[in-house]
């Protein structure tokens, strides 16, 4: 496999909201990232990714931009900007910035043009219609099109009425956007994860869904539209060949099957993807908000096929949750007796799986999803928007608040827990959104204190993995698939030879007999002391053969 410094790159996933406010409002700012970059330099990450922080109105935060070259009020300057890459240049590490091409804010002078009237060389920007061409449902509620007043017609939006969907099929728009991309590469920024990349294209047959089968829609009708590849293409040809980066596309909506058509290695469109399937694993039938159990064997599927799909010819991402998603050790660890150790186990998986790892903010430190007790202190415009759907219906809002609880996207948007002191060092002012209040346990400054820290044990695997390629390139391969106890694998080339065991119980559990760790010796476990037969509760433990 070909082997460059990006597919080496551990990615440190910043939501800027949330991450440091210097000044004071509530809001975490570019000044504070640069206050944390030793910080983070110490952690050990190689590149830094910012979620949007271009000028926005906030409906979706960031995800709803007005001018893609300059940058939130809230957040700072463009010279605040200039002096952060150089912050992270000086440190040896990396920036790459959070493109939104799919969509722009509504208030973007774009939009204001387009929706002025019928025939200005704006309106082809976005998708306009006289009547609704299909039943299409929003991923924040209601209908993907909405009637604008002035002009008479309907446009497009996947996500709220204030994200219209751009139009790709014109080719001055896909300039514009090319336009973007070569103004921050020349700034220096190192690459760009791309924002539901695999939407751009649009079906222009617009068939109607079936709204109760929504994840369904997504993979079927929203994503993988007829020009894709072709503008994936263009794009690489126009702006990533020509520079020394790398993009990263949200795979949502992409399988194992179609994976490769994006970052395979002959098709110079991504260089690589994160993918949905595991972090989507408990959507009922319901969707997002009707949670079901989910099986430690079809997760481990997930990565299976994920990692065959690619293997030596393309790459991927490696996820475990983001700003989008229920915190990681909440969801797929126990954040109660055993918060450590499964936060230790997750670090172990994400960071020895093949791919370039994504650690979310505060996952260095274990940190937990929140259980506000109403929904109106939920700020998420998907909850908010439910919310109003439900009271609207009549239905009763108590299950819901339970669902957004275990599922909401604010889980993983509260603020940075620093230490102990009030607003919990994330800011002097009045947080944007309610600190989770077991701050004065889960701390980064009670973390650096502590040799046994989670933020330890990362450190201690990122310089691991650095020193030991196999755990990046090496060939993957799963012992025992339908345990439902252990995840257990091995990493091994020429170089060296690993066997990773992760007990995802609250149980002791036997190594399975087919795993050969007689022949390997214990080099890492995220438990300090002793050596046991059986794997402990949430017991990571990682092997070496001796070559
Ligand atoms: O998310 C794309 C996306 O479709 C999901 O992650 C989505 O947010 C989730 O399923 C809703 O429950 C990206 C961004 O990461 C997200 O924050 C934005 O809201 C969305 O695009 C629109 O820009
Ligand atoms: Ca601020």
């Amino acid at each position: 496999m070909q082997q460059t410094w990006w597919k080496e790159s551990v990615i440190y996933q910043i939501y800027p909201r949330s991450f440091k406010d210097s000044n004071g409002d509530g809001i975490g700012d570019l000044q504070g990232i640069i206050n944390k970059l030793d910080y983070l330099a110490t952690l050990g990450i190689d590149v830094l990714w910012l979620s949007p922080i271009f000028k926005s109105p906030n409906d979706d935060n960031g995800y709803y931009i007005c001018y893609y070259c300059d940058i939130m009020d809230e957040f700072g300057t463009l010279a605040d900007f200039d002096a952060l890459l150089a912050g992270v240049h000086a440190r040896g590490l990396k920036l790459i910035l959070d493109l939104v091409p799919n969509h722009s804010s509504d208030e973007h002078p774009w939009f204001q043009a387009s929706r002025a009237s019928k025939d200005n060389p704006y309106r082809d920007y976005y998708h306009w219609h006289a009547t609704p061409p299909s039943n299409w449902t929003s991923f924040f509620s209601g209908s993907t099109w909405e009637y604008d007043e002035p002009s008479g017609e309907y446009y497009l939006h996947l996500f709220s009425k204030k994200q219209p969907d751009l139009n790709w099929e014109n080719p001055t728009v896909r300039q514009e956007i090319y336009k973007i991309m070569h103004f921050w590469f020349k700034k220096g920024v190192d690459g760009f994860r791309m924002d539901v990349v695999p939407f751009i294209s649009k079906r222009l047959d617009f068939p109607d869904i079936d709204p109760n089968q929504f994840e369904k829609a997504i993979v079927e009708v929203y994503a993988n539209g007829p020009r894709l590849h072709e503008f994936l293409h263009e794009m690489n040809q126009e702006v990533s060949s020509q520079y020394d980066i790398f993009t990263m596309g949200e795979g949502i909506g992409v399988k194992p099957h179609n994976a490769l058509d994006f970052v395979g290695s002959d098709r110079k469109e991504l260089h690589m993807l994160y993918h949905f399937d595991h972090v989507t694993i408990n959507y009922g039938p319901g969707g997002k908000y009707d949670p079901v159990p989910w099986k430690l064997s079809t997760f481990k599927q997930i990565f299976i096929d994920w990692d065959q799909a690619v293997a030596d010819q393309g790459w991927i991402n490696i996820t475990l949750d983001n700003h989008d998603f229920p915190r990681m050790v909440s969801r797929f660890g126990n954040d109660q007796t055993y918060r450590q150790e499964s936060a230790k186990l997750l670090a172990m998986l994400l960071l020895t799986l093949r791919g370039s790892p994504c650690i979310y903010q505060g996952s260095e430190i274990g940190m937990t999803n929140v259980s506000f007790a109403t929904l109106e202190e939920y700020d998420d415009v998907e909850v908010v928007n439910l919310h109003k759907e439900w009271k609207d219906a009549q239905r009763d809002t108590a299950p819901l608040l339970k669902a957004v609880q275990q599922q909401g996207r604010d889980n993983a948007r509260t603020p940075v827990q620093w230490n102990s002191s009030p607003n919990a060092g994330f800011s002097n002012g009045q947080p944007w959104l309610t600190i989770n209040p077991n701050y004065p346990v889960i701390n980064v400054e009670e973390a650096l204190a502590d040799k046994q820290s989670i933020f330890y044990f990362y450190q201690m695997l990122l310089q691991y993995r650095k020193a030991n390629k196999t755990l990046i390139y090496g060939n993957f391969e799963v012992y025992a698939p339908a345990s439902e106890e252990l995840f257990t694998y091995r990493r091994w080339d020429e170089q060296g030879d690993f066997i990773i065991t992760l007990n995802f119980t609250d149980n002791q559990q036997d190594i399975p007999t087919e795993v050969p760790i007689a022949a390997y010796n214990v080099v890492h476990s995220n438990y300090p002391t002793g050596k046991t037969e059986q794997l402990r509760p949430r017991e990571a433990r990682m092997y070496m053969r001796g070559l």
